[in-house]
């Protein structure tokens, strides 16, 4: 098997580019990938700082070494979550990644800072734990970026996630969720600027790039996640994706390019709620005290904790 590009050995197989790449043409398309998907999408602006969300699994670790490469100014922020036997793992990849780019890595732990875990927070807000777990990193990662000064945060969501949460959209004909489902999210109103600069790489493809890059991350699966729909969606498109290389692709990509902008113009048009700064965290919010807050309180805990700022 020789690369197709420059025919040295190829160590990858790409079958919905139907291709075949050596390490170094593989490290490039990947890079290519996700600097097309900046420009595309006009996701980062020259001299923008950028706050990647690190879970120290290998999307979010392949995205932050990428944008590094690519010149980008990058820094991490890793929330630990509080799931034995999951969470300390997660942060040694994320602390060790961080170590060996000499990047900067802020680190907000919801125990120390907040009084609660993700099991505990999701009982006393009466939420399943990836519910819980979502609002919480979701505010964290929003707060860290608006304090620290970032313009934008970037997210490891590959095309694989994106095409299963269309899919769990589409059975469900959600068109609020599918107006909201683009690979760049503005900021404003308080709230930063998101980005998913892998929409255009495969989950196969970041973990072939984390172990070609010499990566270590965590390779399992959060226990939490066991029997979620969003696997169940990906294991169907993995069938589609099976039979019909490329399909994945061609699902998300042709969402993206006939339905979402028509979407998000009607769902402009219907407005949405007026927002206000939440008084115990400032966090912009449609109710008395944001989702956030509520949960923390209920969890026992402080809520005017403020995100730190320093990293290592
Ligand atoms: S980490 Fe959190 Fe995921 Fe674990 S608790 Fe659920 S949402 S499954 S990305
Ligand atoms: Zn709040």
């Amino acid at each position: 098997m020789k690369c197709r590009a420059c025919r040295a050995p190829a160590v990858v197989e790409i079958r919905r580019h139907n291709t075949t790449l050596c390490r170094h043409c593989f490290l490039g398309y990947c890079r290519n990938q996700v600097g097309r998907a900046i420009r595309d999408h006009d996701m980062i602006g020259p001299g923008q700082r950028v706050l990647v969300a690190v879970s120290g699994g290998k999307d979010s670790l392949a995205l932050w070494d990428m944008l590094l490469d690519l010149g980008y100014d990058a820094d991490g922020v890793y929330v630990g979550l509080g799931i034995d036997g999951y969470s300390q793992p997660s942060a040694d990849h994320a602390r060790a990644f961080a170590r060996r780019r000499q990047a900067r890595l802020v680190e907000v732990d919801l125990r120390q800072q907040y009084g609660y875990d993700v099991r505990s927070g999701a009982a006393a807000d009466h939420r399943a734990p990836c519910s819980a777990c979502g609002l919480s990193k979701r505010h964290i990662f929003d707060r860290a970026a608006v304090e620290g000064g970032y313009d934008v945060v970037a997210t490891g969501h590959n095309l694989d996630d994106e095409a299963a949460v269309l899919l769990g959209n589409v059975l469900r004909w959600d068109l609020e969720y599918m107006a909201r489902q683009r690979p760049v999210l503005p900021g404003g109103h308080g709230f930063p600027k998101k980005v998913k600069p892998l929409v255009r790489l495969a989950e196969r493809e970041t973990a072939a790039y984390c172990v070609l890059q010499g990566i270590d991350y965590q390779v399992e699966e959060c226990p939490m996640a066991a029997g979620n729909r969003h696997l169940g969606y990906k294991e169907a498109l993995g069938l589609i994706e099976e039979r019909s290389p490329g399909a994945k692709a061609v699902f998300f990509g042709q969402f993206l390019e006939r339905a979402a902008a028509a979407l998000a113009g009607a769902s402009a048009e219907a407005g949405g709620a007026v927002l206000h700064p939440c008084p115990s965290c400032g966090a912009p919010t449609s109710s008395e005290l944001c989702a956030f807050c509520r949960l923390v309180e209920r969890a026992g805990g402080d809520p005017r904790r403020r995100v730190p700022v320093s990293g290592r």
